[in-house]
């Protein structure tokens, strides 16, 4: 689809996300300002700083004096774009160490194990978000894009919008969005859901992603997409997926710089070596760092012809220290290391150098040039930038080869890779041999085409086509904000209707005047709802017709003392209080089919637990409300495909409706049984159709336009001219009008 330019590009951009750019830290008394580690940092920073806008976070120090506090954010502000949100100790460990770290991090790279929950850090994770909300409730401005970043912030969307609820919100998350079946584990799984359904954007890194959180909205809240568009009650929420770039200019120029130039040269004259294999993470447990070292060992052991000729180069950034998994995970990592250079070491060579620290970004890309093999094995991870860097320093001298997990977001876009799976020791041991092998063309070859990918989709790209679908989201959630019924709107409706001598309000039932349920038997219109039916029916200027998909039993049963008119089956049978009986509404409507389509249904509703079939007097409608909500979609697409193939050249239709399939005659439908109302008088002088689901479309379609239409519930696209939320505002608006 053609993208259209957003005209949200001269707008400021606040970023929200845990950490801020640059860390702060207390060295000898002084403060002092630092770039922090870690992708989404590195990241965004480029365009942060082309961008300018603001970005709060916290600033990795609570200082105690409220002066300095002060002081440094202004420094921060002034310096940086930068505004600190100051967390407490006891709010750090409970809110970053805690809720996010050890339940949030794992769940969502798959180690539940390693998985805590805890109520007091989820308490502390919410007021947490509380804080950032507040934060950004304060510095912001009505056109601002707020653009909220990663699972420490899940909830501050939702937050932000019932404060601010015209503001444009976007939410980007950097880690990988669990299956279903592990998602659910968590116990708060609907309130993060709802908080991240507060942005009218919301970004993954891959389809897969994407997918797992639409069948997550979908089975937890009962949210169903389309066209990757989730309602979420009054508006839509996209969710797309945007594979994040790097700034692969900087990192390929600087590769050629003469001071990396220079730092590789040291480099090499160091480690004085054939080869050298590199890996570079934050020391985590998903990066599966024994894992590379199991790999190497192994690789040792296999291929000998390899001692004293090449060089594991593991770089680890320290990170979450304070957490004890990950200080045990650094002494496993200390042991394993120690045992393969004492196993294989001599005087001469040393097999794996194991870097525990940050390096400057000027040894880093040395690094990256310098190596003949990336090694990026994590057990998981939602993108990993780290393999996108090697190859832009690799983008000049394209000697370098990529070995890439399988379970890295990343190995989507990068097929030339050496693609593995980082649990296999034996098959990524193989892939560093072939690597090491492999013919200069080749690796020319696959560089050349990965760099060009990288270049072309870097941060700038990813963050432009971001900006550009909140625009867009934004724009469609501004017009259809104007379509809800205002209480202007209902002073209009009630005047217009005091004024008519003629009027008509053509009701939907179920959905429109009371809530669905997931059985539609257990459906009762209570005595308010009828009271508020029989007085506008009793108003003799009014004509009340109840047009709805149940059967005439159902109607004359329950709505039958109101005296108001009704349609039963979507429009086959009519009833005129005038006449006081039900009478089919076209005289060739058939029945005989019905015995030759059961059995198809059947199979479905055998196939499909929770599914069932309702027998009407000219239909046949399959009903999946209670159904598993992702195999009821898939028996829908089924069911239906089967049906269009029976029906075609049959006078019979099939009627997609809510959570139901039809079979009914064709030619009959809500729309055609308004028209006999609507043809009874030349001109009404106030008409009102109120409806819920898509057969009542039919019904907007055939009125005036000057009749008020109203669709219950949001959707993207109706006839309808308004939207109202819930059946309680149109009983409130019937009883206004009952009323008046
Ligand atoms: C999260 C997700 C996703 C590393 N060592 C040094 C250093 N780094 C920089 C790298 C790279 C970054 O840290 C690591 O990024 P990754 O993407 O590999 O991983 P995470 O930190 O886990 O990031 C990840 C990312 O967010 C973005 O969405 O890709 O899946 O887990 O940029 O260059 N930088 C310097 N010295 C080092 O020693 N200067």
């Amino acid at each position: 689809m053609l993208v259209p330019k957003s005209d949200l590009h001269n707008n400021r951009v606040v970023i929200a996300s845990n950490r801020l750019p640059v860390n702060v830290a207390r060295t000898g008394g002084q403060l002092q300002i630092t770039p922090s580690v870690g992708g989404l940092t590195t990241g965004l920073s480029s365009f942060h700083r082309c961008k300018g806008g603001l970005w709060i976070g916290w600033p990795g120090i609570n200082p105690t004096s409220s002066k300095t506090k002060v002081d440094l954010e202004k420094t921060l502000q002034h310096d940086y774009n930068c505004l600190p949100v100051y967390l407490s100790a006891s709010d750090l460990k409970k809110y970053y160490y805690g809720f996010s770290n050890r339940t949030l991090w794992p769940l969502f790279h798959y180690f539940t194990t390693y998985c805590t929950f805890n109520a007091s850090e989820w308490e502390t994770y919410q007021k947490v978000n509380q804080m950032f909300c507040q934060k950004l409730i304060d510095v912001v401005r009505p056109d601002d894009i707020i653009w909220i970043h990663d699972y420490h912030l899940l909830l501050l969307p939702e937050m932000l919008r019932s404060n601010i609820p015209d503001i444009t919100i976007g939410f980007f998350l950097h880690i990988p969005f669990p299956s279903m079946e592990v998602f659910r584990y968590l116990p708060w799984r609907e309130e993060i859901l709802q908080g991240m359904l507060g942005a009218d954007l919301i970004g993954f890194h891959t389809y897969d992603y994407t997918r797992h959180f639409f069948s997550c909205a979908l089975r937890i809240l009962g949210k169903e997409q389309v066209f990757g568009q989730i309602n979420s009650g009054n508006r839509m929420v996209r969710v797309e997926t945007f594979p994040m770039g790097i700034d692969a200019d900087k990192f390929s120029e600087a590769a050629t710089s003469p001071t990396v130039k220079k730092e590789k040269e040291l480099l090499q004259n160091n480690l004085n070596t054939e080869k050298i294999i590199l890996s570079v993470d934050r020391l985590d447990f998903t990066k599966g760092i024994p894992e590379h070292l199991q790999v190497f060992e192994r690789f040792l052991e296999k291929y000998p012809e390899w001692h004293g000729r090449i060089i594991y180069v593991l770089l680890c950034v320290p990170s979450r220290t304070k957490v004890e998994e990950y200080q045990q995970l650094k002494s496993e990592i200390d042991e394993i290391v120690g045992k393969i250079n004492g196993r294989y070491g001599t005087p001469g060579w040393q097999p794996v150098l194991y870097i525990y620290r940050s390096l400057p970004f000027e040894e880093l890309t040395a690094l990256y040039s310098a190596a003949d093999i990336a090694l990026v094995t994590p057990l998981r991870d939602g993108m990993n930038l780290v393999a996108k860097e090697y190859l832009a320093c690799q983008s000049q001298t394209k000697k370098g080869v990529l070995i890439l997990s399988e379970t890295a977001g990343s190995a989507a876009e990068l097929g030339e890779a050496f693609i593995v799976n980082p649990r296999n020791i034996e098959m990524v041991g193989e892939a560093i041999n072939h690597g090491l092998s492999a013919p200069a063309e080749e690796k020319e070859a696959w560089i050349s085409l990965m760099f060009q990918r990288i270049k072309t989709y870097n941060i700038f790209r990813w963050a432009e086509d971001f900006i550009n679908q909140l625009a867009q989201a934004r724009e469609q959630r501004e017009q259809s904000q104007h379509r809800f019924l205002t209480k202007e709107n209902q002073a209009e409706v009630i005047e217009s209707y005091r004024r008519a001598k003629s009027r008509l309000l053509l009701l939907d039932f179920d959905g429109t005047l009371v809530s669905l349920k997931k059985r539609p038997e257990q459906v009762r219109p209570d005595s308010k709802l009828l009271k508020i039916l029989s007085a506008l029916k009793a108003e003799p200027k009014n004509t009340v017709v109840v047009i709805s998909g149940r059967d005439q039993n159902y109607l004359s049963d329950w709505l039958g003392k109101t005296g108001v008119d009704m349609v039963a089956e979507h429009g086959t049978w009519l009833y005129e209080s005038t006449g006081g009986n039900w009478r089919l509404s076209a005289e060739n409507i058939t029945t005989y089919w019905k015995e030759n389509f059961y059995p198809v249904l059947e199979k479905f509703s055998e196939s499909t637990p929770g599914s069932f079939i309702e027998e009407k007097s000219h239909a046949l409608a399959w009903h999946y409300r209670k159904a598993d909500p992702e195999l009821g979609q898939q028996r829908t697409k089924e069911l239906v495909d089967t049906l269009r193939t029976l029906l075609s050249g049959t006078s019979l239709q099939v009627l997609l409706g809510n959570k139901v399939v039809e079979i009914k005659p064709s030619g009959v439908n809500k729309g055609k049984a308004a028209l006999h109302w609507l043809e009874k008088l030349e001109s009404w002088d106030f008409i009102l159709a109120v409806g819920d689901d898509w057969t009542d479309e039919d019904i907007f379609a055939v009125l005036p336009e000057e009749a008020w239409s109203i669709k219950v519930g949001f959707v993207p696209i109706t006839k309808a001219h308004y939207f109202m939320s819930s059946s309680d505002e149109v009983r409130n608006l019937l009883k206004s009008l009952a009323g008046a």
